[in-house]
């Protein structure tokens, strides 16, 4: 069986992008793979987090991989500082890696644009992305649009590695999915939905109630013309919500727009809403089930458990190859 690995930050509450994005791929692949999915809080501390609020969304995004279907019994879900194999195989491979390549990365560019002061992490926040990846001999990755280039990057300290040190890593690939890869905020639909935007109007989460949910799509940004069809150049906010409506309702793009032929935003709108709720309340109502109970530390624990006996054992190879420490007697 192929082994998968896929991480989530624990930077906020998981959006609607999130969601189609990664999270809706992770539950279609779990019955033909190996799979691990990872709470990253070591990635979310590259940008300054408050100390209860990081707690909080960890143990919330462990809810939510479980209240959208991650199964503990076919999937190993952990957090990321629960393995320290992580960090220590994320330094060699920071040691592996070159200024130059970090530099270029358009996350980091993002969102080191315009700060005054950005931490040394936001800067090696791929090789520490490489080390998870690789510590589990991982043969694909799945993610959305945004992370194509770090998974790019791990290949290239993955083959860089094993010309050096001899042939340890097995090197992964995207996955990418077809639609839906970049789902685009309300506000401004030419930027991805992030929930680390300081604009609540530009996302919706997962905890979103109805009211909220109509009120944002209600008045997410589209444009004048009043014809409902895909063209994402030219209309990316009529494209956005038509990208949502299909993954969401399953139904094809252009069966929509023949669909709404002649109607107008808002009755469009109104439904786009309605297939959202539709979508996320099973999903709320799991998700509060989960936070009450003490099921969820189980959970983490037998998941830690597992990942660490997996990554322990390729980091020691990792050191052996290099010659790190000392040759066990
Ligand atoms: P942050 O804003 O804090 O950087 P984020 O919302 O971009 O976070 P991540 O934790 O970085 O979310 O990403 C988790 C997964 O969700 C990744 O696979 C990422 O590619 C995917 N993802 C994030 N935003 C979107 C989006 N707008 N559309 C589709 N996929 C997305
Ligand atoms: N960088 C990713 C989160 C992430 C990840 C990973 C994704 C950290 N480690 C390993 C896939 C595999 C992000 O920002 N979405």
């Amino acid at each position: 069986m192929k082994t998968i690995f896929s991480g989530i930050q624990p930077s906020g509450v998981i959006t609607l992008g999130n969601y189609i994005g990664a999270m809706k791929q992770f539950v279609e692949l779990q019955d033909d793979y190996n799979c691990y999915f990872c709470i990253v809080d070591q990635h979310a501390i590259t940008v300054p987090q408050d100390r209860l609020a990081l707690r909080k969304n960890i143990r919330s995004l462990a809810a939510f991989y479980l209240a959208v279907g991650i199964d503990p019994n076919k999937s190993t879900l952990f957090i990321q500082s629960e393995v320290p194999a992580h960090a220590q195989a994320g330094w060699i491979l920071q040691c592996i890696a070159y200024i130059g390549e970090l530099e270029r990365m358009t996350q980091f560019k993002d969102k080191s644009a315009g700060k005054e002061a950005v931490s040394a992490g936001l800067l090696t926040y791929p090789p520490l992305m490489a080390a998870d990846i690789l510590l589990y001999s991982t043969d694909i990755v799945p993610v959305g649009e945004d992370q194509k280039q770090h998974i790019e990057l791990t290949r290239d300290l993955a083959e860089r590695f094993n010309k050096r040190y001899g042939d340890i890593f097995t090197i992964p690939e995207a996955r990418i999915p077809k639609i839906g890869a970049r789902i685009m905020s309300l506000t401004d639909p030419t930027k991805k939905m992030s929930k680390s935007d300081p604009n609540q109007k530009s996302y919706i989460t997962l905890l979103d109630d109805a009211k909220t949910i109509e009120k944002k799509v209600k008045s997410a940004v589209t444009d004048s013309e009043g014809v409902i069809r895909y063209d994402k150049e030219n209309k990316p906010g009529v494209s956005n919500l038509l990208t949502i409506y299909s993954i969401l309702a399953n139904e094809p793009i252009e069966r929509l727009e023949e669909r709404y032929a002649g109607k107008g935003y808002g009755e469009f709108k109104a439904d786009v809403a309605q297939v959202i709720i539709d979508a996320l309340t099973p999903i709320q109502e799991k998700y509060y089930e989960l936070m009450e109970s003490s099921k969820l530390d189980d959970i983490l624990d037998e998941g830690a458990e597992k990942a660490n006996r997996v990554a322990s054992k390729m980091l020691k190879k990792m050191e052996n190859a290099i010659g790190l420490g000392r040759k066990r007697r």
